[in-house]
């Protein structure tokens, strides 16, 4: 699982292209108080970190995406995930599969995708990644709503077997 909380990307890393990076973020801070009113456990006082997708200059309809390493073929998976979007109109997020074609990058299936609404403690996201036959890679793309809120996400697992 790769909870952010040492301030990197563990097997993940930015996709080139986009203008905007996925930017690690303190569970609290000052500067920016709502970001998180503390972790998905309502722990006012845990540290750690989790991933954002707003940037602060960001205009609406910008796509910042991240994706996993190659994940290789023939078993099923689920995919895991908490994530916070919000308030209404901040934007969508949304998980892809994606493969490589002579160099090209290919979305191959829509996974998951939520939009923006009320703001809301933490939600957990679950997802299951069917066994394909040829490596690919899990994509995050956070697309930037007319509202500046918050596309965050954390405690991203991807393990073999179908979701428990
Ligand atoms: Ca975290």
């Amino acid at each position: 699982m790769c909870n952010f909380d040492e301030q990197n990307l563990c097997t993940y890393e930015q996709i080139k292209g986009d203008i905007y990076d996925w930017i690690l973020k303190p569970n609290i801070t000052e500067l920016e108080p709502d970001d998180s009113k503390g972790d998905k456990l309502g722990n006012p006082h845990r540290k750690g970190y989790f991933l954002s997708a707003v940037a602060d200059n960001s205009g609406p309809g910008q796509k910042i995406r991240l994706r996993s390493a190659v994940l290789e073929t023939s078993v099923p998976r689920c995919l895991t995930f908490s994530y916070k979007l919000c308030p209404n109109h901040a934007g969508v997020l949304s998980v892809f599969t994606q493969t490589d074609f002579n160099g090209s990058s290919i979305n191959l299936n829509h996974v998951w995708s939520r939009a923006a609404m009320k703001c809301h403690d933490w939600m957990n996201a679950k997802a299951e990644l069917p066994a394909v036959s040829y490596v690919f890679r899990v994509v995050f793309e956070a697309i930037v709503g007319s509202i500046v809120g918050q596309i965050a996400i954390d405690d991203v697992n991807i393990y073999e077997g179908n979701c428990l």
